[in-house]
C-alpha cells in the first residue's frame, strides 16, 4: 500500500476495488472479473456483477473488526478482459433461445447451438485458467467474481493441480450437480458435477444451504460414498427452529473439510433478502453472520483457504450501486479477509 493511504478517507469515483488502488503486481489478492451469464437459465444480469459489486466496493469501511486491517495485503481486481466480455455475448445470443424453449429437448435443431456455447465456454475456461495459474505462480491469492456459477472452473483446475487432496467448501441454494442442464455441458447447474467428474483430486465437497435440487441430484449426494457430503438447509432451518445453536451444526461441516479448501460462493447460498436480483433466488439460506461465522471456523480450525469465488450477484438494473451489490462486496470482502487470516498473513 502506498504510505500516504488513509482507509478513512473517501474512495476516488476511478479508484480500484475497496477504493484501493494497486497493481496486481503489488498485491497480495488478484480478482478475476468474469462478466458471464450466458447459461443463466432464469433471471439474467449476474454478468453485470463484478462492475457493480466494484462500484458498491467504494463505500466499505477498510478496518474489520474480527479480521482488523485485510487492505493493507493489497487487494486487486483486474480489468474486465475484452475476450470474455465476446465470448459472453456470443454464447448469450446462441443460449437465449434455448433458454425460452426450456432446455433443447425440446427443439432438437437447437443441440447444435448449445454445442456452440459449450465451445465457447471452454475458451472462457482456458483463458480463466491460465489467468489463475499466472498470478498463482507469483504467489498471490486469487479469487474469481462471477458471472454465473458456470464461471469459475478455470480457477478450480488451477487450484486442483497446486492442491491434490483439495477440498471444496459450496455455499448455495442449488446443488449444481446436474450432468448438463438444457443442454449445455457447461451449466451453472452442472459445475459441481464437472468439478468432482474432471478433478479428480477433489477429495471432498461439502454443501452448505442446499434447497431446491432434483431427486437425481439427492440420490447423487446419497450415493457418493461420502465424496459429496450436503448439509441441507431444511435441516439446518428445522434444528434451528428447536434451538440448535449454529456453532454446532458448523462443527461437522469444518471437521468434513481437509486441510486446503475451495471456497465456491454462490451468492443465492443465503437468504434471498440479501440478494433479492440474483437469478435463482430460493427462501432459506444462510445470514451474512452465519457466513462469517462459518468462515471463521473453518480458519479457527487451522485448515487453508487457498482461493474462492463469488458467483451469481446481480445488482437491481435501476440502481446499480444496490443492496445486492453493497452486499456481494461485503461478502467478498470477509472472503478475502479468513483467506489470509488462514494464511496468517493479517
Ligand atoms: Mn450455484
Amino acid at each position: 500500500m502506498p504510505n500516504d493511504f488513509d482507509p478513512q478517507a473517501p474512495a476516488a469515483p476511478d479508484a480500484g476495488i475497496f477504493g484501493l488502488d494497486v497493481a496486481p503486481e503489488d498485491a497480495g489478492v488478484v480478482l478475476i472479473p468474469v462478466p458471464f451469464d450466458a447459461t443463466a437459465s432464469f433471471g439474467e444480469g449476474a454478468n453485470e456483477g463484478p462492475s457493480a459489486i466494484l462500484e458498491a466496493s467504494h463505500q466499505l469501511d477498510l478496518f474489520d473488526p474480527i479480521l482488523g486491517r485485510p487492505y493493507e495485503a493489497g487487494i486487486c481486481m483486474l480489468d474486465e478482459d475484452p475476450e470474455i466480455v465476446g465470448l459472453d455475448a456470443q454464447a448469450s445470443a446462441l443460449a437465449g433461445p434455448i433458454h425460452d424453449a426450456g432446455g433443447v429437448e425440446t427443439e432438437p435443431e437447437l443441440a447444435e447451438d448449445a454445442r456452440q456455447v459449450d465451445e465457447l465456454m471452454v475458451r472462457l475456461h482456458d483463458k480463466v485458467y491460465s489467468e489463475a495459474c499466472r498470478w498463482l505462480d507469483l504467489d498471490k491469492l486469487v479469487g474469481v467474481v462471477g458471472g454465473d456459477h458456470s464461471v469459475p472452473f478455470g480457477l478450480m483446475r488451477a487450484l486442483a493441480k497446486r492442491h491434490p487432496d483439495m477440498g471444496v467448501l459450496q455455499i448455495d441454494a442449488h446443488c449444481d450437480l446436474r450432468v448438463a442442464y438444457e443442454g449445455f455441458t457447461w451449466s451453472h447447474a452442472s459445475i459441481m458435477h464437472n468439478l468432482l467428474d474432471r478433478l479428480p483430486g477433489v477429495s471432498r465437497l461439502v454443501q452448505v444451504g442446499i434447497r431446491d435440487f432434483s431427486e437425481e441430484e439427492h440420490k447423487r449426494i446419497e450415493q457418493s460414498a461420502g465424496r459429496i457430503l450436503g448439509f441441507y438447509d431444511h435441516v439446518l432451518q428445522s434444528e434451528r427452529l428447536e434451538g440448535r445453536p449454529w456453532s454446532e451444526q458448523i462443527a461437522p461441516m469444518v471437521e468434513a473439510l481437509p486441510d486446503t479448501v475451495y471456497v465456491s460462493l454462490d451468492i443465492d447460498g443465503l437468504d434471498p433478502a440479501l440478494c433479492p436480483h440474483t437469478g435463482t433466488p430460493v427462501p432459506g439460506g444462510l445470514s451474512f453472520a452465519e457466513l462469517d461465522a462459518l468462515l471463521g471456523a473453518v480458519v479457527r480450525s487451522g485448515r487453508k483457504l487457498v482461493g474462492f469465488d463469488l458467483c451469481e450477484v446481480a445488482p437491481d438494473p435501476d440502481d446499480v450501486a444496490s443492496w445486492d451489490a453493497n452486499l456481494g462486496m461485503r461478502v467478498l470482502y470477509k472472503l478475502i479477509g479468513w483467506s489470509l487470516r488462514s494464511k496468517s498473513t493479517i
